[in-house]
């Protein structure tokens, strides 16, 4: 019988490659996979507990209807950071500011975290798969101080680990440190998350594409073509490609990850810089695209070279296996 490799020794087996760290990274990932673990077990638990189901009834900063699913995981996340000794500052898609840990604790935390609690929240109530996605920066004031927003609005490439969990047929999560991209599945009958998928490379082609079509006709005319060259048998692979779209960019990604495929959320004329957000969507799967050998773009920048400049930035986003994300960025008409 082969051994199984939990996440837990991987990522002390991790750290052991770097003996003179100081094993703090390591620890904020166990906070990463515990807290998963919890909001993993109230997803599985969603249908049958009427105070979890639903909308809460107040609306988040962009607008959009909170679930109560959504400020569960938000609170379990930010409990597990707010008691563990590195992190000094979050900032989440459910709240409207940065987050200070301004206690002791917090003002010795060398990291700050940005993350999704549950993306893809509209799928809640319908059963499909959602996920969370985190984004970990080292701060950038110094240690010992309370943090300040500069901490936060830091480029995607100075992310120095990224990740998501995906609630799915299983659960499972997917991080990066910038050392390649190794996926793990929670075994519910041990409570353990076992390292499934060891260095993930996207393939440099896939026959998926995914993209919410009902925005084609207010978009760059260069994605109407794009989607066009999907259908038709002349692209890459000479017979048409399957459109999917879930609607949980973490699933879309995770399958385009595995089978190789575009996701693309473009800028429409209702959206002008669509609709994703950059600090705690956009940025993590680009790391993790990036690392596992695909691309991610805003159709004409690089996401991670972003320079942010407001928390809740949203950018035209196009991820996934590098031929086909350059194939589209060449068919986008100049703005
Ligand atoms: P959310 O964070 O409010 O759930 O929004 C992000 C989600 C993505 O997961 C998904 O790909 C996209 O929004 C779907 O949007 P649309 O319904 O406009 O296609
Ligand atoms: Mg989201």
């Amino acid at each position: 019988m082969s051994k199984v490799v939990t996440l837990q020794e991987f990522i002390m087996e991790k750290q052991a490659d770097f003996p003179f760290a100081s094993g703090e990274l390591s620890r904020l990932l166990y906070d990463i996979v515990f807290a998963s673990k919890v909001v993993s077990r109230d997803v599985r638990k969603a249908g049958l507990v009427d105070h979890i189901l639903g909308a809460q009834g107040n609306t988040n900063v962009q607008g959009e209807e909170q679930q109560k699913l959504d400020v569960v995981a938000d609170e379990q996340f930010i409990h597990v950071f707010k008691n563990g000794a590195e992190v000094c500052g979050i900032a989440s898609e459910e709240n409207d500011d940065c987050v200070i840990f301004d206690d002791e604790k917090g003002r010795n935390g060398k990291y700050v975290v940005l993350f999704d609690p549950l993306d893809g929240s509209s799928n809640i109530d319908v059963n499909v798969s959602i996920g969370t996605i985190f984004s970990i920066y080292r701060r950038k004031s110094e240690v010992g101080t309370v943090a300040v927003e500069e901490d936060f609005l830091q480029p995607g490439h100075e992310q120095v680990a990224a990740g998501y969990v995906l609630y799915g047929s299983s659960t499972m999560l997917v991080y990066t440190t910038g050392r390649g991209v190794n996926g793990f599945t929670l075994d519910p009958s041990i409570g353990e998350f076992c390292l499934s998928h060891p260095n993930m490379k996207m393939p440099e082609i896939g026959r998926i594409y995914a993209m919410n079509e009902g925005n084609i006709h207010i978009c760059n005319p260069g994605i109407k073509k794009y989607v066009e060259y999907c259908q038709s048998d002349e692209n890459q692979t000479g017979k048409p490609y399957s459109g999917r779209y879930i609607g949980s960019l973490v699933a879309d990604f995770h399958r385009n990850l595995i089978k190789g495929g575009i996701y693309i959320y473009p800028a429409t004329t209702n959206d002008p810089n669509g609709k994703l957000r950059l600090m705690y969507e956009c940025n993590p799967l680009a790391f993790i695209a990036e690392q596992a050998g695909g691309l991610a773009s805003t159709g004409f920048e690089r996401i991670l070279s972003v320079q942010p400049e407001k928390l809740h930035q949203r950018v035209p986003y196009f991820v996934g296996s590098k031929l086909m994300v350059e194939k589209a960025l060449s068919l986008l008409e100049k703005e």
